[in-house]
């Protein structure tokens, strides 16, 4: 049968760039962020042309200003099994598991992303999707009305239910039911203003940890940011005040460096909104809740397990007791660290793509054959260019959740990381990041030992 489906590139595009103009309408300062972020990256092109070429060989620079992620949090299994065939729908599947309790946040969580390269290089968007962990609410009657809570909401239109049956029946969706499937999932990660419980209930689980009523006490999981690809985040961050925007003191995640490595990011402070909660005799009592926030993020290369190591090694230490000035201390912390891609690669610490160059192809038979592939780059026949990272960080992440929570951070909760029951919520297991960066190199190397002709 011939296909005419929209592809799942084509649908993640359409809901994503939706999904933007939505949130742009709802936070007038993610538009302000874009625009700086856009400046930034204008400059920064402009004036590097190596990194220009570079990004446009990796085919980098046409998603770039379509890249974003962004976060929800649910309450049930039933609708992390949904979301998982929803976002499945667009090409997105579940990678990594995220351990949050540690750091004081009731949840785990997984990124719902593209996994190959070519969908990646069209659209990467990613959501960071995390699961209320309802048993770490202490106090039983209250965890059982958080239940009653969740039990009671739908959080899915019934249209968007049929379309996702119909995806998996059919393999796909014509163009109609794509477009029509973008409006109606995009309900799903929309701002509601009115509650569906009262004030009192409300305050209840906010106590209890301001997390769990923000998923419990709201008809869906709106969307609570969305971040764009910067290409110099602290120039984004020094020239947010002038913007109107206050920063959050500290970038997360790695120092600055020559040859960036994962992820940087940086948020502002969330908005504190009205809400109307249920009152007595059908009035509706107001007052505020603080969800959504503003985030921008610099990627760098993916690491190998061995460079996830060295890096998670360095900064806890480094957070153990992290000295004043923050930047310079974290950038001496992290000297020990190869800043240069010929030792990130020949330590095996990162993960490269290989790239024939027009040197190597033009090189006699006997100059490449049986060649090993450190002389192979040493000859300049082959080029390394930095397999961006496409996913997040637990220690990152939980610095995100507790500066846009307002809160200090909590003791941990004193529990067992819970990848099975996670898995078993999702009904599907998560995809290992590693194993992807690692076929997506290996791959890459095949190519281009192929067209050198080897
Ligand atoms: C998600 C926070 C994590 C990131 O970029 O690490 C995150 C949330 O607050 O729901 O988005
Ligand atoms: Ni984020």
């Amino acid at each position: 049968m011939m296909s005419n489906f929209a592809s799942p590139d084509e649908i993640r595009t359409l809901l994503s760039s939706a999904m933007s103009d939505m949130y742009r309408k709802e936070v007038p300062q993610y538009g302000a962020l874009l625009e700086l972020v856009k400046e930034v990256n204008g400059e920064v092109l402009a004036a590097d042309h190596d990194l220009k070429c570079a990004m446009t060989r990796a085919g980098e620079i046409d998603r770039l200003d379509v890249e974003r992620h962004g976060a929800i949090r649910l309450g049930t299994a039933e609708e992390l099994a949904t979301i998982r065939r929803l976002f499945a729908v667009m090409g997105m599947h579940p990678v990594g598991y995220y351990d949050l309790s540690g750091a004081g946040t009731p949840v785990h969580a997984t990124a719902f992303r593209p996994i190959d390269d070519a969908s990646l290089r069209r659209n990467p968007f990613r959501v960071f999707t995390s699961l209320l962990r309802l048993d770490l609410i202490e106090d039983e009657a209250l965890r059982a009305r958080a239940e009653h809570l969740l039990r009671r909401r739908a959080i899915f239109t019934p249209r968007t239910l049929v379309l996702i049956d119909l995806s998996e029946r059919q393999g796909g969706l014509a163009q109609p039911e794509a477009e029509e499937f973008v409006c109606e999932a995009l309900e799903t990660f929309r701002w509601h203003r009115k509650s569906p419980v009262d004030h009192e209930t409300y305050q209840a689980l906010h106590d209890a940890h301001r997390l769990i009523a923000d998923v419990v006490c709201f008809k869906g999981p709106h969307i609570n940011h969305l971040t764009p690809r910067t290409l110099d985040i602290d120039a984004v961050q020094r020239r947010m005040p002038a913007k109107g925007i206050s920063p959050k003191e500290v970038i997360e995640g790695p120092p600055r460096r020559q040859c960036p490595i994962l992820l940087r990011q940086t948020s502002f402070k969330a908005l504190e909104e009205p809400i109307e909660f249920v009152a007595a005799e059908g009035e509706a009592s107001v007052s505020t809740h603080t969800a959504r926030f503003g985030e921008i993020e610099q990627r760098g290369v993916a690491l190998t397990p061995e460079g996830r190591r060295v890096y998670d090694t360095l900064l806890a230490r480094f957070l153990a007791s992290p000295p004043k000035p923050y930047d310079e201390a974290l950038e001496l912390a992290f000297a020990a660290f190869p800043d240069d891609v010929g030792t990130l690669h020949a330590q095996g610490l990162a993960y490269f793509r290989y790239e024939p160059t027009t040197q190597g192809k033009a090189a006699p038979r006997d100059a490449v054959e049986g060649q090993p592939l450190e002389k192979l780059i040493a000859a300049g026949f082959l080029r390394l260019a930095p397999i961006i990272y496409e996913d997040f960080l637990p220690v990152s992440a939980a610095g995100i959740f507790q500066s846009n929570l307002g809160s200090a951070p909590r003791q941990s909760y004193d529990v067992a990381s819970s990848r099975v029951a996670f898995e078993a919520a999702l009904g599907a297991s998560v995809h290992d990041e590693f194993k992807l960066y690692a076929e997506t190199e290996a791959a890459s190397l095949r190519d281009a030992l192929a067209e050198l002709g080897r």
